[in-house]
């Protein structure tokens, strides 16, 4: 007899779910994922305090990650893919169904702007590969090559034993000990409430090192990788892009959220579907799902211990946060 998904959730090693939510704290402005967000973070909310749109916020924040070369996976310096070209990902949603998207970007470190250029210049809302390139050097973007000398390195290295398993969290601990060893995943995904009061969201990646050529996460797909709702609040998702599509993980955070669960209760109501959904397939990778409601109030969720996320108040001010997760 096949065992119910009740059955092999509560056969999984769910740790007790405690979480971080804090108690009384200043409304944020923008959330983003991992400690880097912090910096990402300041970018967005100095626009916003010049009078920037959400949406000036969550692409100025996205920048900030995407130049940082000691970031290993978002824009410069990302790690390659297998055959050692550095593709990016990446999505910007306005707060009126506004969305723009690019997909295996190549040569142009700010994958964020091309995104937002697909959005506000083209009738369509995503471009892929050599198409989505020749735009971006037709609207002026710099070109140039993204893999660096310690991406190359870490790539010559990995394909000595060419294994390929996703290293839970990895994100923060290559940030910390650049330039140990490289992680195989980074992303950053910013929600933002803007000075006019909308909200917007980017997600930026260069996806899992070493994919498949080709290979697309969830990041740049609306409604996985990102999805904002102006009436609800937004969401956005890092870990196991193929997970998180499974399950449409930031549309269904917002959703819960638009039933009224605050965003620590709606990402814990997705991860729980993703792992009854899963089972032990789930067991020993990363998905992390994070939210901002348009009151202001945050909140993540994530599969496994060690999330962190960086969420900014209107002052400027920013705490790291560290998600509850479903297992020990
Ligand atoms: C992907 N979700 O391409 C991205 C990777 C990621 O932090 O989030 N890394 O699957």
């Amino acid at each position: 007899m096949t065992p119910s998904r009740r059955a092999v959730l509560a056969a999984l090693p769910i740790a007790a779910l405690a979480t971080t939510a804090s108690a009384q704290v200043a409304p944020a402005v923008m959330i983003s994922t991992w400690d880097f967000g912090a910096a990402a973070n300041a970018a967005g909310v100095a626009r916003r305090q010049a009078g920037g749109s959400a949406l000036d916020m969550v692409e100025a924040g996205g920048r900030v990650a995407e130049a940082d070369e000691s970031n290993s996976s978002v824009g410069l310096g990302g790690l390659p893919d297998r055959d050692g070209r550095v593709t990016l990902d990446a999505c910007i949603m306005g707060w009126n169904g506004d969305i723009g998207a690019v997909c295996a970007l190549e040569d142009v470190v700010h994958a964020v702007s091309v995104a937002r250029a697909v959005m506000e210049k083209t009738p369509h809302t995503m471009l892929v590969g050599e198409g989505a390139r020749s735009f971006a050097a037709d609207q002026g973007f710099p070109t140039q090559t993204l893999l660096t000398a310690r991406a190359e390195a870490a790539w010559r290295d990995w394909l000595k034993t060419a294994e390929y398993a996703p290293r839970i969290n990895s994100e923060n601990a290559d940030w910390r000990s650049m330039p140990g060893g490289p992680g195989n995943h980074d992303t950053i995904g910013l929600i933002a409430i803007g000075a006019d009061g909308h909200m917007g969201g980017a997600c930026t990646t260069s996806g899992m090192a070493f994919k498949m050529r080709g290979r697309v996460g969830d990041s740049p797909l609306i409604g996985a990788g990102l999805y904002v709702d102006d009436e609800v609040g937004g969401a956005t998702a890092t870990g196991v892009g193929e997970d998180v599509v499974r399950v449409a993980g930031s549309h269904a955070v917002v959703e819960a959220m638009r039933h009224g669960m605050d965003p620590t209760a709606a990402c814990r109501s997705v991860i729980e579907r993703l792992a009854r959904l899963r089972g032990t397939r789930v067991a020993a990778s990363q998905v992390a799902l994070l939210a901002l409601d348009k009151q202001g109030r945050a909140g993540a969720f994530a599969l496994q211990p060690g999330f962190t996320y960086a969420v900014t108040a209107a002052d400027g001010s920013t705490r790291i946060e560290r998600a509850g997760a479903l297992f020990a």
